[in-house]
């Protein structure tokens, strides 16, 4: 059998997948009056194949749901699948194009050529991952989720729930329209870049940068910069083009500008009447003169080879004083004589050049930048260093620096607010424009790069909205969040977060705007209300209910109990039990308990799902628990990714290792909250030790006799109930890790010890492996089910309650004279490698009474709470049968004062009650035979033999020990 099981877990997973559908456990249907707990994982966005680092989280939702299934709870767990966006469409495309990599992925990943022509469809493509999530990985894995209640976000049914979502927000006053720089694909219309990359492939840590563009007037034309920094306009001396670069002459309105072409290309998505119309060579305009903004001084052209024609504008403003580049480079020009005579600029020039202090900030001299440039020893443009360098000088003086004397007005302002002001002044004098962009490339998933685009009726959801945060944060000091440290971030994260763009155009899959059709709303906005409609769904997936039915009125009937059933019913022609049906459905199941997801969604799902259902859904509705979980990682910690292979195919791992192995390696590992470095080996540990517990129990069961209980029955049913205790305790903080040491280690070597001990009773054995089987069932269920039946139990073991602890049957006594053998065992095998002799005899002395007698004294006193070291010293000190052990007496008294104190009586109890002489006098034969030794036990105050004066040293759990 064993040996069956490890060649084909394939089978006996899908035959007991078979058989728990069969008996409807994945079904979760409402049992009024049942405690219900529902559960979700975060769906995943269909963007590809899956790999085994998103089984970590699933895997965890579905053993504990399993544990709430066996603990009493009606379980609710659905999942789906969330397709808004471009995913789909981009795949699709590469898909009918034949793209060589996109097939060869799908090919590897086992997708069938056949499949191919059909996937051309961006709906198509959705619906084939969908099923493979379903099938491949999520029944594969044997979770015990409702299938029926499966639901997409591309579905009409769901498309019909989001848009009453939207209506409730335009109700709560939560959407605003305004303009808006949107990161902007080509292709695709406006992106989201944030760290969870639904909609880009690369550049998920890029900001949107608030520049502000200078306009230098040479002639009758315009130099245009870039730059971060308006508030430096009085310490410009000189200007940067890159002499590399073939910059471009466009037409603004009546202007024309200067700037690099991709700064052409950019201005055109964000300012009006933008049109190209010739170029000019960079090391062309060296030596020019040209007017600078605010201070309206001529400053002259120089050659710098880090102006980036992919930045800002390609050209920059030269304040050396605050700047390291513009330092650095200033410093070349001077002492470079070639440079001079390439471009033909006068000596005289270059020294006209002399830097302007500007700025007061505490710790730095007149030139920040110089400072810093000594500090950090750059001696070169180009240094690595200077990315540094410009962040600390920049923001020590954005907080803590002032204007000095020589910017006129703005002398004595804080940086941060001359900032403002010098922006504007120079806004408004014509002489600056706000432009916008990217801190990084951002690389949308279709290929093309993002870019900044002005869009001037854009629909937000107002997050910033105050009462809303303050009602969001009050909730979630409530809510049970994990792990513990979130619950204090996410105050920050809700505080942070402002209004989100909501809706897109262009290219999406997604459901309409209601109030303005040309929009979609895009992927985070129509995935925060959803687990509510998971109550909903099976009745659309069933053909119940039609998309067209389920109208404003339904929703707010069925989810907020607003409006009456029967003329719901009429509106829509949902019979009228039916919408009384599901109103008590979504009341039952609501509010949802735990929603599990990865460390991506702190800081943009979880938030914006809180947000929503505070604004939407009444408090007795909110939210219990959410749980964050960290990921799985290649090699060397880099992330494993959909979209950047090199992640191991789920089928094919839970074909190598088998599903349960798979599922203990995620929920023993490691903690939640850490990352993991996948690695075969360790999950091949796992293999070993769930085929260990396989082996264990049938060898077990092979054992069973009808021999008669004994001391070692109660010892392994004690156990086995304070283990019962320890597994709801651990699953009380979903702490999976604790549960499975407990289960699949600390049990099994219990197991070990009671066969080594000789237990075999057999109705000890039925029973202990009743609670065993059942503590695997909520991890490993597919072994738990093969023991169960191997055990000759009734039904499945999936569907049994987990009983309670039993406390009559918990024995601290018995449980602690076993750990003492095993203890002394181990301790014997230590001192006879380190003595090194050939012992033939071993000599067991247990405690003196006296010793015994200072822990009773010490219990009783802890009890009255009179313990204290002074207080047991001098009672003991009254009783002459301890008084006269002298010295040794008054340290045992102070020893066992202090250890008392520190711990429960409850444990030190057993240490002096038990009849250790008897343990040991029965336990002679074990030990010989384990040892290999003669074995001969003597109570300390009457020992025969005592050729070494050992019996002395021998204390309560602690007997003495001579080897001979
Ligand atoms: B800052 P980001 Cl005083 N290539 O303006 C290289 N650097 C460029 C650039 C380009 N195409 N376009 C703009 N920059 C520079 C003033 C300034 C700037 C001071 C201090 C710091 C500072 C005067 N030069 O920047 O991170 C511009 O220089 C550090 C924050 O590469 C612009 O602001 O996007 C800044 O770099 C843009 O920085």
């Amino acid at each position: 059998m064993k040996q069956a099981m490890a060649n084909d877990y394939g089978s006996m997973e899908s035959k007991w997948q078979a058989r728990w559908v069969e008996a409807g456990l994945d079904k979760a249907d409402r049992v009024d009056g049942k405690p219900k707990f529902m559960i979700i994982f975060a769906y995943p966005g269909v963007t590809g194949y899956l790999h085994v680092g998103h089984l970590r989280g699933y895997t965890y939702v579905d053993a504990i749901g399993r544990y709430k299934r066996m603990t009493g709870y009606n379980v609710l767990f659905p999942v789906g699948t969330h397709a808004t966006g471009n995913g789909g469409i981009s795949l699709a495309t590469k898909i009918a194009r034949r793209d060589e990599k996109t097939v060869d992925y799908l090919m590897r990943n086992g997708c069938p050529p056949e499949k191919l022509d059909e996937l051309k469809d961006p709906m198509s493509v959705v619906e084939f991952f969908n099923q493979v999530y379903v099938n491949d990985y999520w029944k594969r894995f044997g979770f015990l989720a409702d299938w029926r209640r499966f639901t997409c976000t591309l579905y009409p049914d769901y498309s019909k729930f989001i848009q009453w979502q939207f209506h409730k927000l335009r109700d709560a006053g939560l959407l605003i329209q305004k303009p808006y720089y949107a990161p902007f694909c080509p292709n695709c219309g406006p992106v989201a870049v944030d760290p969870s990359e639904t909609d880009i492939s690369k550049g998920g840590k890029a900001e949107t940068q608030e520049y502000t563009l200078l306009k230098f007037r040479h002639g009758d034309e315009f130099l245009v910069a870039a730059t971060l920094r308006p508030e430096t306009v009085y310490g410009q001396v000189c200007f940067w083009v890159n002499p590399e670069v073939e910059y471009r002459r466009v037409r603004k309105g009546g202007e024309v500008w200067i700037v690099s072409p991709q700064a052409a290309e950019k201005l055109q998505l964000q300012k009006d009447g933008i049109e190209e119309i010739g170029t000019v060579p960079g090391s062309e305009m060296i030596g020019w003169m040209c007017e600078a903004p605010m201070i309206h001084r001529e400053i002259p052209v120089f050659p710098a080879s880090f102006c980036n024609p992919d930045v800002g504008t390609g050209l920059v403003t030269s304040v050396p004083s605050d700047a390291p580049d513009d330092w650095m480079s200033l410093e070349a020009v001077k002492r470079d004589p070639a440079l001079r005579e390439r471009y033909g600029l006068s000596q005289e020039l270059i020294d006209s050049v002399v830097p302007i202090s500007i700025i007061d900030i505490k710790g730095y001299g007149d030139f920040p930048a110089k400072d810093m440039i000594d500090r950090l020893g750059i001696t070169a443009p180009g240094d690595e260093k200077l990315v540094e360098a410009k962040k600390q000088v920049y923001k020590d003086g954005y907080h803590m620096g002032r204007m000095k004397d020589v910017c006129a007005e703005y002398a004595g302002m804080r940086v941060d607010e001359a900032k403002d002001r010098m922006r504007q002044a120079m806004i408004d004098a014509g002489e600056a424009e706000p432009f916008h962009d990217l801190s990084e490339e951002v690389v949308c998933r279709c290929g093309s790069r993002v870019h900044i685009r002005r869009i001037d009726d854009q629909w937000f959801i107002n997050y910033a909205d105050e009462d809303l945060t303050e009602r969001t944060k009050a909730h979630v000091k409530d809510m049970d969040l994990n792990p513990p440290e979130f619950s204090e971030n996410v105050q920050g994260i809700l505080d942070w977060f402002r209004e989100r763009a909501c809706v897109r155009l262009g290219n999406w899959l997604g459901t309409r705007f209601p109030f303005d059709e040309k929009w979609i709303i895009e992927a985070i906005s129509d995935s925060t209300l959803y687990p509510i409609y998971y109550t909903i769904s099976l009745y659309a997936n069933t053909g119940q209910i039609a998309p067209e039915q389920m109208t404003i009125g339904f929703f707010d009937h069925v989810i907020l109990g607003q409006g009456d059933a029967a003329k719901v019913s009429e509106e829509t022609g949902i019979p009228v039990e039916l919408v009384e049906r599901i109103r008590k459905d979504v009341s039952y199941w609501y509010p949802l308990d735990i929603n599990l997801g990865g460390k991506e969604h702190m800081t943009v799902h979880f938030p914006v799902f809180l947000f929503n259902h505070q604004a939407i859904l009444p408090e007795d509705m909110q939210p219990r628990g959410i749980t964050v979980n960290w990921y799985v990682t290649g090699k060397n910690s880099d992330k494993i990714s959909k979209s950047k292979g090199g992640a191991q195919p789920i089928p094919g791992a839970a074909a190598k290792f088998g599903v349960d192995a798979m599922r203990l390696y995620y929920a023993h590992v490691a903690s939640m909250f850490v990352d993991v470095e996948w690695s075969e080996d360790t999950v091949m540990t796992y293999k070993q030790r769930v085929d260990r517990v396989y082996g264990a129990v049938s060898d077990l069961i092979a054992g069973e006799s009808d021999a008669p209980a004994g001391e070692m029955d109660s010892w392994l049913l004690s156990r086995f109930n304070r283990h019962i205790q320890g597994i709801r305790a651990s699953m009380e903080k979903y702490d999976l890790r604790q549960m499975c040491t407990t289960v699949y280690f600390d049990m099994l070597n219990d197991i070990r010890w009671y066969t080594r001990r000789g237990g075999s009773n057999r109705a000890t054995i039925q029973k202990a492996l009743r609670i065993w089987i059942q503590a695997m069932m909520p991890v490993t269920p597919h072994t738990a089910e093969e023991l169960w039946e191997q055990a000759g139990f009734e039904g499945l073991v999936s569907a049994q309650e987990l009983p309670e602890a039993d406390p009559g049957l918990m024995s601290a006594s018995s449980e602690h004279g076993e750990d003492m053998l095993r203890d002394l065992m181990s301790d014997i095998t230590e001192i006879r490698k380190i003595a090194g002799i050939e012992a033939k005899r071993i000599v067991l002395y247990t405690s003196p009474e006296w010793k015994r007698e200072v822990m009773r004294r010490a219990a009783a006193m802890k009890e009255a709470g009179e313990l204290s070291v002074p207080a047991l010293t001098k009672a003991c000190m009254t009783d002459e049968g301890i008084k006269r052990n002298g010295k040794a007496a008054q340290e045992l008294a102070k020893k066992v004062a202090i250890d008392f104190s520190r711990s429960d009586l409850s444990s030190w109890v057993p240490v002096y009650t038990t009849d250790e002489f008897s343990l040991l006098d029965s336990a002679k034969g074990f030990l010989a035979d384990e040892l290999g030794l003669q074995v001969d036990v003597y109570p300390a105050d009457s020992a025969e033999y005592d050729p070494q004066n050992k019996a002395r040293q021998a204390a309560p759990g602690r007997p003495a020990v001579l080897l001979e």
